[in-house]
């Protein structure tokens, strides 16, 4: 259904009318397409709203070298309509970037999209207005539009962190962050490059650019545990296996799901009641089917400390097997706690340091001090580089958020309301925020599960509950203080019990200086499905409903 438009467009700048719907959603990813589907299946007018040109939130920004997913493809896909899912066909196990934003642009086409997202337009605020009960939404450029309902599909990993180092506009060669991917790619051939951080997407893109690299220099603060992706093409039968049944599949995947998918291999063993010689071989089969599953080889690892500790045990043989230089295989070997910094998944990466060009460096002990003209100083050395690559990750979870400014009852900002970490009910939905509903907030399960089906999860929550308001002619819903306060303990208290806050993580916001300390995502699912399915059964629980 097309917008109402109150004026038209060209005249909608801030001194000019506002545009006028009955939804707004912030993001043209996986969740703001979703979105944007079931509402105007409602026959509600609904506008996008999305920063880049084009569709895909982060498998649009994240065209680093190597980027793939460590969720399987069947499992990294849309359920909402059987006949997609049937038609599609993915390529590998696990998709590369490039698939994924294929996929996502064949769904913006197939369910007619595009004719409701307005691209290159990023959002810098959001305000309610009390008295008409509605959301003002601003654009950079200027553009205002109104919404009785505003939907933040901004995505957890989607406000890049670019470290301010000393010196950064004196570097003479080029910079990139693998989060800001440039769209015609990179040609490091030739070059002498640096690459700052060892993360999921420095773990990932380190390899290929060493390839291609001249020489490549690896500058690494904190070790991180990666294991095998084991990628290969997809397996046939097995696509056809789960399509005979797809919707069963799904039931079962949403049912039992254990954190990122991976159908259902999760051992039902204790580690610590295993010799050591079959400890191995249990970590071993792991190591072998390859992936995240890695982190549910036993029942305890990530909650019992001596229990992780094995299979940290495990991964470092497998570094110190691996990488030749010995001093370049330690530096390597975290001393942390496996999985409680999201694992990564690889393709040849530590092998990638036996390579003659690629050199690690450790700015754990010795910070990197500046950037100068030809390089990069630290540990008072100077490393001459012709690019450099941030791999530095993002403010999570959070950062998408409170980089716009959004305003609520009483021009509460959502800036001085999370200003001790953020406060959600459900991870849904903020008191003083009201008919605004974020996909993927902080305290939903999110990142700790398989995105994909977690989104589906909040989208159909969403577009329910406010068919539920209409039907009721209800105006606004808003999460009671109480509810909030409850659900945020709720939150903390269950990451408390596992060894998740144990280091020094996004999950924690410990990567951004000066971020609240706070374990953002809920570890519950699918327990969380049938608490939020709970809420609107009884009539909204937690939450104050009110007319117009
Ligand atoms: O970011 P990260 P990412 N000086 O935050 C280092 C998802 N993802 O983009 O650990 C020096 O993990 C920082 O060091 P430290 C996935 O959920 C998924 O790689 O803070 N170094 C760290 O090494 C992932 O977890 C996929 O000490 C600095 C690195 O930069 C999430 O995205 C692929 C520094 C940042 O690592 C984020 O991954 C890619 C400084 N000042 C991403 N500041 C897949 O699906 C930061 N660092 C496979």
């Amino acid at each position: 259904m097309s917008a109402t438009q109150e004026k038209s467009v060209s005249s909608n700048t801030s001194a000019g009318p506002a545009e006028s719907y009955d939804a707004i959603i912030v993001g043209a990813g996986f969740g703001g397409l979703a979105m944007l589907n079931r509402l105007r299946a409602q026959g509600l007018s609904v506008r996008v709203l999305e920063a880049g040109d084009g569709v895909g939130g982060t498998w649009y920004w994240n065209r680093y070298p190597g980027a793939r997913c460590d969720v399987e493809s069947m499992e990294y896909s849309y359920q909402f309509d059987e006949s997609l899912q049937q038609e599609w066909s993915w390529p590998e196990r696990y998709s590369g970037q490039a698939v994924i934003l294929k996929y996502l642009n064949h769904v913006a086409d197939r369910f007619d999209m595009r004719k409701d997202i307005q691209f290159n337009t990023r959002v810098s605020g959001a305000v309610f207005d009390e008295a008409a009960q509605r959301w003002t939404i601003t654009a950079e450029s200027g553009a205002r539009m109104t919404a009785k309902y505003c939907v933040m599909a901004t995505g957890c990993l989607s406000a890049p962190n670019t470290p301010d180092f000393n010196g950064s506009d004196s570097f003479k060669g080029d910079i990139y962050h693998t989060g800001k991917w440039p769209h015609q790619g990179v040609d490091f051939t030739g070059k002498r490059v640096g690459i700052i951080g060892t993360g999921s997407s420095a773990i990932q893109s380190i390899p290929i650019i060493a390839e291609q690299a001249a020489h490549l220099t690896v500058f690494q603060r904190t070790p991180n545990y990666s294991v095998p992706a084991a990628n290969r093409p997809i397996d046939r039968e097995m696509e056809r296996e789960i399509k005979a049944d797809y919707a069963g599949f799904r039931e079962r995947e949403n049912r039992e799901q254990i954190a990122f998918g991976s159908r259902f291999q999760a051992s039902d063993v204790s580690i610590l009641d295993l010799s050591p010689g079959e400890r191995t071989k249990v970590y071993e089969k792991y190591w072998q089917i390859g992936g995240l599953l890695f982190l549910y080889a036993s029942t305890d690892m990530l909650i019992n400390k001596e229990a992780n500790e094995t299979a940290a045990e495990f991964i470092r043989g497998k570094i110190r097997s691996i990488v030749k230089d010995k001093a370049t295989a330690e530096l390597l070997c975290p001393d942390t706690v496996v999985g409680c910094k999201r694992l990564c998944a690889d393709t040849g990466y530590f092998e990638t340091y036996n390579r003659p060009n690629v050199k690690l460096v450790d700015v754990e002990l010795a910070p990197i001090e500046e950037l100068t003209p030809r390089g990069l100083r630290t540990g008072g050395k100077e490393y001459e580089l012709d690019c450099i690559v941030f791999a530095t990750g993002f403010d999570a979870m959070t950062g998408s958020l409170l980089r716009m400014d959004i305003k609520g009852r009483k021009g509460l900002s959502l800036q001085q309301k999370w200003s001790e970490g953020p406060r959600t009910y459900l991870g849904l939905t903020v008191v003083g925020f009201p008919n605004m509903f974020i996909i993927s907030g902080p305290g939903s399960p999110s990142v700790l599960t398989n995105m994909v089906p977690s989104i589906e999860q909040h989208v159909n929550w969403i577009s329910d509950t406010i068919r539920d308001l209409r039907e009721r002619q209800l105006s606004c819903i808003e999460p009671v203080v109480e509810a909030e306060n409850a659900w945020v303990e709720h939150v903390n208290e269950v990451g408390a019990s596992t060894l998740f806050p144990t280091c020094n993580s996004w999950y924690l916001g410990a990567n951004i200086p000066g971020k609240p300390r706070v374990f953002m995502p809920y570890l519950g699912f699918p327990a969380y499905v049938e608490k939020c399915n709970q809420v609107r059964a009884n009539g909204y629980e937690g939450f104050a409903l009110s007319k117009a």
